[in-house]
């Protein structure tokens, strides 16, 4: 991929770290961009090497939401283009079978705040800032906006935020529960490399498992969640891993989760 690309993939230590890179616009979202983002998604899934993917922004953004530069003329009716663009994107987010983290560098603020909701983990620097700004050019939040928000933080909250187009800085955030760390912005891209390793040496098919759990019970009830668990515990329970983490503890010592797929050990 060349520097001229508006996406930049880099995959280091199993951490695919996907850039958005449109900084002179604080990487705001054109057609392009969405697609590409989406289809980097999807080799990052593909490659054994990846065992968790980043998304982050180049320069002073993250991404701030559709670009209202490149709506005009494109032919398509709202409706079409999330259903084109956002939409598969937030989808690919939320069903990647590896942990997906919203590296939320600078401002987000429409989309783009929804696609800093959107991440498993989200991890933002200091001076990041969401907007859900929508309401600004009287707009219905979207891309997945109305689904994330209400749930971190209530209806009210969430309308209010919605209603106003307030700006929430990155303590608010954390108080609030939209970001699980907040890191200096000196350190960050470093700080988010280091807290990525920590999930790549994790079980990779165990956190698969228990991203599709968790996703399934935010939408289903205790009977499907008890039987979901009870699914997927199977999966998880026949796998190499769970041998591994059980001969382990009886052998105190740490578990080694990467390595070979396919390699049976005697739990
Ligand atoms: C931008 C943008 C931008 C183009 C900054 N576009 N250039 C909508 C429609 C259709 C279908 C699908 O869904 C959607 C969903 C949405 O996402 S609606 C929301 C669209 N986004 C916005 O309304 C945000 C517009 N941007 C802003 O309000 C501000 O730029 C924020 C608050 C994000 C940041 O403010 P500042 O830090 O003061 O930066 P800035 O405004 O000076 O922006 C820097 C540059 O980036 C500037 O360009 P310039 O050439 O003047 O330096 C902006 O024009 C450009 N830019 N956002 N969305």
């Amino acid at each position: 991929m060349t520097q001229d690309s508006v996406i930049l993939s880099q995959t280091r230590a199993g951490v695919c770290t996907l850039t958005l890179n449109r900084p002179d616009k604080l990487n705001a979202a054109n057609d392009e961009l969405l697609l590409t983002l989406a289809a980097e998604l999807k080799k990052a899934e593909a490659d054994p090497a990846v065992r968790v993917v980043v998304i982050t922004g180049e320069g002073r953004g993250f991404c701030a939401g559709q670009d209202l530069g490149d709506v005009s003329g494109r032919g398509m009716t709202f409706t079409e283009h999330l259903n084109a663009t956002y939409n598969p994107l937030i989808r690919t987010i939320r069903t990647l079978d590896k942990p997906v983290i919203s590296a939320v560098n600078g401002v987000a603020a429409g989309a783009g705040a929804s696609l800093a909701l959107a991440g498993d983990i989200r991890l933002w620097a200091q001076s990041a800032r969401l907007i859900e700004i929508f309401s600004n050019i009287a707009l219905v939040p979207d891309s997945g906006s109305t689904w994330f928000l209400p749930r971190l933080v209530g209806y009210s909250r969430a309308f209010e935020l919605m209603a106003l187009a307030e700006r929430v800085d990155a303590d608010t955030a954390l108080k609030m529960g939209l970001c699980e760390h907040v890191f200096s912005d000196e350190s960050f891209a470093d700080d988010v490399q280091a807290y990525a390793e920590r999930l790549a040496a994790r079980p990779a098919n165990a956190l698969k498992l228990t991203k599709q759990a968790l996703n399934g019970a935010l939408t289903g009830t205790l009977d499907q969640a008890l039987d979901q668990e009870a699914a997927l515990q199977q999966l998880a329970g026949d796998h190499w891993e769970h041998g591994e983490g059980v001969t382990a503890f009886k052998e105190k010592r740490a578990p080694n989760f990467v390595r070979a797929e396919g390699q049976v050990l005697k739990g």
